[in-house]
């Protein structure tokens, strides 16, 4: 079987792409984006902890999965790990007695969303690493985590950030690692495998999703959900490769838009989430482009989600769906025309307006679509008012509103047979500017 289609996991991951990622744990209360490895874990002290919060908004705002920062590069857990003393149980929490891992997961079993977890590779707490003990004790966190203890997960998400120094058990040094083979990724991606079979694994080279190569929710309207991953080192990537992908790339490794909704991952008093227009904008380019958005809402030291984020949430999910609500193309006449390409022609009522079309295609063969045009009949001519690139599971292509007596899609460029399986056509009021 080819590898340049989705599998079922991947379909399933596919079908909903809109989730988010929670980044709590030490650096939350220190003010930090990147944790030492230092911290006293006395610092770790939410004063009114509610998974459950986070969840309940999630699910409200459309969102199908959590992912939870298990542990970070400060090497904290959040859970009673029985390998480290570094973790909730010598915290004031729940007098050392709690577990935000379990929280989480019940929480997310409560509301109907899926769990995921992101355990980071790099730790500067740990006095091994670099070692290959350290090595061992990052697969019996996994046996923790991902062994059925805390249930299904749906996504691991393999971080490669490595930036050298840390505390490493009181060394306090630079380490640097052997990038290709010190974490020894196939090993490990075997053994979640094993344990999380039905787990989509997250990391710059997939196997299953990979990585955007930015963290500001932008993307290119060229991008193949194909890729080579051999040509990918973890934490060392080519990141335009990620962005575009390659056409004739060997495996189907489709790209995750990871961003957060504050300018930082982890909450910051002094921060604010982003506006309703730059989500509008990320939402297009990710989610618009057939792409998963990993949106990070960050709980504050309370252990809630901030109540401006949620109301930035619910506005987002507010403005999606006015976008969408009238699908100008149900109903309408639609002819395809043969030529070197498929063309496609919507026949509207005249003086119709529209500023924004969705298009997919049928990716149970892979995507062909290299690049399409799009042009609108008005005033008794046609006329250019886009030029789009890849189509693959979905693309979301604004424009200037305009009146239309008829719209056409004209693919250029093809890889194969072309078969466009959604053609709606919108006059949307929440469109990037
Ligand atoms: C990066 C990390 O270094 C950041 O802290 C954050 O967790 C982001 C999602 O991934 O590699």
């Amino acid at each position: 079987m080819t590898t340049r289609v989705p599998s079922e996991r991947q379909m399933h991951w596919h079908a909903y792409p809109f989730y988010g990622f929670v980044h709590f744990g030490i650096n939350t209360f220190t003010d930090r984006e990147w944790g030492f490895g230092d911290e006293d874990p006395s610092l770790f002290n939410p004063t009114h902890l509610d998974c459950r919060q986070w969840a309940r908004t999630a699910r409200a705002v459309g969102m199908k999965r959590l992912i939870l920062t298990a542990k970070h590069h400060d090497g904290f857990c959040l859970w009673p790990s029985r390998w480290t003393e570094h973790s909730v149980k010598h915290s004031p929490w729940k007098d050392g007695n709690g577990d935000v891992v379990r929280e989480f997961v019940d929480a997310c079993a409560a509301e109907g969303i899926e769990a995921g977890l992101y355990l980071s590779p790099w730790d500067r707490n740990h006095a091994a690493y670099g070692q290959s003990a350290y090595i061992e004790y990052y697969h019996r966190q996994m046996d923790e985590l991902f062994g059925g203890d805390y249930g299904k997960l749906h996504e691991i998400w393999l971080d490669g950030a490595n930036g050298g120094d840390g505390w490493y058990g009181g060394a306090n040094e630079r380490r640097e690692i052997d990038r290709r083979h010190y974490y020894d990724f196939p090993r490990i991606i075997e053994k979640i495998r094993t344990l999380q079979p039905d787990a989509v694994i997250f990391s710059d080279a997939g196997p299953d999703i990979r990585w955007i190569g930015n963290e500001s929710g932008t993307s290119e309207p060229v991008c193949w959900g194909t890729m080579d991953p051999s040509k990918i080192v973890i934490g060392d990537c080519d990141t335009e490769y990620l962005a575009t992908g390659e056409e004739q790339g060997t495996h189907w490794i489709p790209p995750e838009v990871d961003v957060s909704i504050r300018p930082g991952w982890f909450w910051h008093p002094y921060e604010a989430p982003h506006s309703l227009q730059r989500l509008i904008s990320i939402w297009f380019t990710s989610v618009g482009r057939g792409h998963g958005l990993n949106l990070n809402i960050p709980p504050d030291r309370r252990g809630l989600f901030a109540e401006e984020d949620v109301l930035q949430l619910q506005a987002l999910r507010d403005a999606i769906a006015a976008n969408f609500r009238v699908d100008l193309a149900q109903g309408a006449k639609i002819h395809d025309l043969d030529g070197e390409h498929l063309t496609r022609v919507v026949h509207l009522p005249p003086r119709t307006r529209v500023n924004c079309l969705h298009l997919e295609e049928d990716i149970a063969d892979g995507q062909h679509v290299a690049s399409f045009e799009v042009d609108v009949y008005v005033d008794g001519a046609w006329k250019s008012v886009a030029k789009g690139g890849t189509v693959g599971v979905r693309t979301i292509v604004p424009f200037d509103t305009t009146f239309a007596e008829a719209l056409r899609v004209r693919v250029t460029r093809a890889i194969g047979p072309v078969a466009l399986s959604r053609l709606s056509l919108y006059h949307a009021p929440n469109v990037p500017l």
